[in-house]
């Protein structure tokens, strides 16, 4: 079963926080092969002043034969428990860094429970979600949006500025 999860940090080493996350990713027991975009450095969206992100998108398969919902739940509590693990870390040893991880579709499923909002509701207008998940998986269709590369298309150009390549 195929899901996509979007990963983002603004405080401290923030690829390498990026970098434990996906590898919490491929030590899990329900996901199969992990692919994972390039890093971009992205403006902020929405809230307070705050400093740029680093995103990045990464499309798992998962192994286990289970409902989308199921399969949805397990990715959920797996973001959560990164999120908990680079928290942890955060405060023992490099200083401040903060990661999040969003569960951003899996599958077909549609939920619109808030504790799980899946396809993740503010995809649409993001492009420092669509554009590295457009880079490793165009095609995947995004319940009532349509494909990833689609709803890219709609974003507008001055939002594609906001969201740079990392090269490394
Ligand atoms: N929750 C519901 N649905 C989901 C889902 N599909 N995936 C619930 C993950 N969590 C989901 O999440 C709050 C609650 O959402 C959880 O209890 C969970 O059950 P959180 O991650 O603790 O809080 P948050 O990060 O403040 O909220 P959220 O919704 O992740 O924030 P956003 O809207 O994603 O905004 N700008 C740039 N350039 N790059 C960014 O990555 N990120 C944000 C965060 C704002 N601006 C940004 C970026
Ligand atoms: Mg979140």
């Amino acid at each position: 079963m195929r899901a996509a999860l979007g990963l983002g940090a603004n405080l401290g080493d923030m690829r390498s926080a990026l970098n434990i996350a996906v590898g919490y990713l491929i030590a899990d027991p329900w996901v199969g092969q992990v692919a994972r975009s390039s890093f971009y450095r992205t403006d902020p969206v929405g809230g307070p002043e705050q400093p740029e992100y680093v995103n990045a998108v990464a499309v798992v398969d998962t192994r286990v034969e289970a409902s989308p919902i199921r399969t949805a739940e397990h990715l959920l509590s797996l973001a959560q428990h990164i999120e908990n693990e680079l928290q942890r870390v955060r405060e023992i040893r490099w200083g401040p860094r903060t990661i999040d991880v969003d569960v951003l579709a899996v599958e077909q499923l549609t939920s619109l429970d808030p504790r799980l909002t899946v396809p993740h509701p503010r995809i649409a207008d993001r492009a420092f979600v669509l554009i590295p998940w457009m880079e490793i998986d165009p095609d995947f269709v995004i319940p009532a949006l349509g494909s990833v590369a689609e709803v890219a298309a709609q974003l507008p150009p001055t939002d594609h500025e906001g969201v740079r390549r990392l090269v490394h």
